[in-house]
C-alpha cells in the first residue's frame, strides 16, 4: 500500500495538464482503479483485517484525492500566470482618437458676431420665421409696390379659398424680429438679430434661406456717430486687424438718412483679402431708423431716435474663411467644410 501510495504521488507530483491529471484519477480512484479494487477486497477479509485495512484504505483514497486536487489547482494557477504574462494591456498608451463634430462655419460666425455685439452691450432678440405682412413689410415702411415685396422674392404662405386676409411670408430679413422687440420692450433699447432668412432667388451667389444679423440701438441721443463707432468697431475686431471703412449715402425705406458701408479689400487672381489694397466691398446696409418705423413700433420718435443695420452672416462666413463657394453651405457636403478647416470654436472679442 505504500508502494501504491509513493507511485501515485509521483506520478501526480509529475503530471503536465488537466488531462494528465484526470488520467491519473480514473486509474486509481475511478471505478476500476487501483485503490477502488483495494477497497472491493474489503469484503472478503475477516473483520480483524477489515478494522486494520478499512481506515488506512480510506486515508490512502483520500491522500491521493487531495493531492490530486492540489495539483489541478497549482496547473491552473500557472496557466493563469503564463496568460497574464503574455496578455497584457499597456493602460498608459494613449486612446484613439475620439470622432468629434465640428461646428458649421454659419453657426461659428453667428456666435463671434454675438460675441463682438455682446461686448459692446447688445443682448439677443429672436422671433418667429414665418411673419405676418405686417411685421415683415408694412411695420417696416416698405410700401405694397415696392419690388422687395413682389411675388418673385417673397415666399409666401396659402390661405384658405375664401380666406381674403393677406398671406403669412417668410421673413425676407429679421427686421421684424427688432418691431416686435421695441413692440414689447420699449425704448431704450440695445440688440442685434440673427437668425434664418428667405428670398425666392438661387443663383450662382444667392440661396432660397440664407442668415442675417440686424442691429438696432435706440436711445434719446443716438446719432450716425454712434453708428459708425460700433460698426467700425465691430469690423475690426471680426477680420482681426483694423478695417478701413467707406459710408456710401443710399436709401432704404426704413432708414433716413441710409448708408452703405464698404470695407477696405484686396483682389488677387481671384480672391479677396479683407483690410489690404485699395478696392471696396460692401458688407452692410445700415442708418438713423425712419420716424414711422418707430411710430409703428409704439415708440415715439420726438422723444427717441437711433441707427439700425443688416448685414449677411453667409458672406461674411465666406470672406473672413476664404470660402469661395456657396456650396459649402448648401450641399451638406462635409469635405468641404474639412477642406476649409473647420474645427473648434474659437471666439474672438473686441478685447482679442
Ligand atoms: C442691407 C440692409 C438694413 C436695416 C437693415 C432696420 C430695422 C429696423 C428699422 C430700421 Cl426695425 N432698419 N434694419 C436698416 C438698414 C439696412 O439692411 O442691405 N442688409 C444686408
Amino acid at each position: 500500500m505504500d508502494d501504491l501510495r509513493d507511485r501515485y504521488l509521483g506520478l501526480i507530483a509529475e503530471a503536465g495538464d488537466e488531462a494528465g491529471i484526470e488520467d491519473l484519477r480514473v486509474r486509481a480512484l475511478g471505478k476500476k482503479g487501483e485503490i477502488s479494487g483495494l477497497m472491493k477486497t474489503l469484503g472478503g477479509m475477516t473483520p480483524e483485517e477489515r478494522q486494520e485495512k478499512g481506515p488506512k484504505l480510506n486515508a490512502l483514497k483520500s491522500e491521493i484525492a487531495d493531492a490530486l486536487a492540489a495539483r489541478k489547482a497549482s496547473l491552473a494557477d500557472a496557466a493563469l500566470e503564463a496568460r497574464l504574462k503574455t496578455e497584457w494591456l499597456d493602460v498608459t498608451l494613449p486612446t484613439r482618437p475620439a470622432r468629434t463634430g465640428t461646428i458649421h462655419p454659419i453657426s461659428q460666425v453667428t456666435e463671434e458676431v454675438t460675441a463682438i455685439f455682446a461686448d459692446m452691450g447688445f443682448s439677443v432678440a429672436e422671433g418667429p420665421q414665418i411673419e405676418s405682412d405686417w411685421y415683415n413689410f408694412d411695420a417696416l415702411n416698405i410700401p405694397g409696390h415696392h419690388p422687395a415685396r413682389a411675388e418673385m422674392d417673397t415666399f409666401y404662405t396659402h390661405r384658405a379659398k375664401g380666406d381674403d386676409r393677406p398671406p403669412h411670408v417668410l421673413r425676407t430679413h429679421t427686421s421684424p424680429v427688432q418691431i416686435r422687440s421695441m413692440e414689447q420692450n420699449g425704448a431704450p433699447i440695445r440688440i442685434i438679430c440673427p437668425g434664418r432668412v428667405y428670398r425666392a432667388d438661387y443663383d450662382q451667389t444667392h440661396t432660397p434661406m440664407f442668415h442675417q444679423v440686424e442691429g438696432l440701438a435706440i436711445g434719446t441721443d443716438i446719432t450716425m456717430a454712434n453708428l459708425k463707432w460700433v460698426l467700425e468697431e465691430f469690423l475690426s475686431a471680426f477680420f482681426g486687424k483694423p478695417v478701413k471703412t467707406r459710408f456710401r449715402a443710399s436709401h432704404f425705406p426704413f432708414t433716413e438718412p441710409s448708408a452703405e458701408v464698404d470695407i477696405q479689400c484686396s483682389w488677387e487672381n481671384g480672391t479677396v483679402k479683407v483690410g489690404e489694397g485699395d478696392d471696396w466691398l460692401e458688407v452692410l446696409g445700415s442708418g438713423m431708423v425712419h420716424p414711422k418705423v418707430l411710430k409703428n413700433a409704439g415708440i415715439d420718435p420726438e422723444k427717441y431716435q437711433g441707427f439700425a443695420f443688416g448685414l449677411g452672416i453667409d458672406r461674411l462666413a465666406m470672406l473672413k474663411y476664404g470660402i469661395p463657394d456657396l456650396r459649402a453651405f448648401f450641399e451638406s457636403d462635409l469635405r468641404w467644410l474639412k477642406h476649409y478647416g473647420f474645427a473648434a470654436l474659437d471666439v474672438p472679442t473686441l478685447r482679442g
